[in-house]
């Protein structure tokens, strides 16, 4: 769960010290008895008693132990991931048929379209072949050019940020 900080209350540890307090006196009422009386009993019975307030107050730490931090749901902050352009760079050599190829292969265009953009390429010198997520366009580029390098041409592929 995403959590923030909310609200941060000046609650003092030593806040919680005065549970303490009653113990400490029944401890130096043990001591005036441990003085006064030499009977072993009178005094175990009044040292288990100091004992149990000792513990109860230490587990008035488990009530609430928070130290005053609240906390609230955070509402999730969504971002739509970068998107990118896989581009075509126009050379000399690599022969328009195989550019339409990879245009209907690889970016799902019809012929019609593929001969638009590849002529489009060819006169301005680069062409959007499609936008996609990161991971996709990488995955383009690598696959075009891989296949162009397998087929001996020098077709460039490569992408830009939207
Ligand atoms: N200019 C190339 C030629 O005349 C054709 C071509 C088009 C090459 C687009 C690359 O990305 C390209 N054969």
């Amino acid at each position: 769960m995403l959590v923030k900080k909310v609200q941060q209350r000046n609650v003092k540890t030593w806040l919680k010290a005065p549970a303490l307090l009653p113990a400490f006196f029944v401890f130096l009422f043990v001591i005036y008895l441990g003085l006064k009386y030499t009977n072993i009993d009178t005094i175990l019975n009044t040292q288990s008693i100091f004992v149990y307030l000792v513990i109860m107050s230490d587990f008035d730490r488990f009530k609430d132990n928070d130290d005053g931090l609240a906390v609230q749901e955070a509402k999730p902050k969504l971002k739509r991931p970068p998107l990118y352009k896989v581009i075509l760079l126009n050379d000399d050599f690599t022969p328009m048929d195989f550019v339409i190829e990879i245009l209907m292969d690889f970016f799902a265009m019809t012929e019609q379209k593929a001969t638009q953009v590849m002529l489009q390429i060819h006169t301005q010198g680069v062409g959007v072949c499609g936008t996609y997520s990161k991971d996709v366009a990488e995955t383009k580029v690598y696959i075009v050019n891989d296949y162009s390098r397998e087929h001996q041409h020098p077709l460039m592929c490569s992408m830009e940020a939207v």
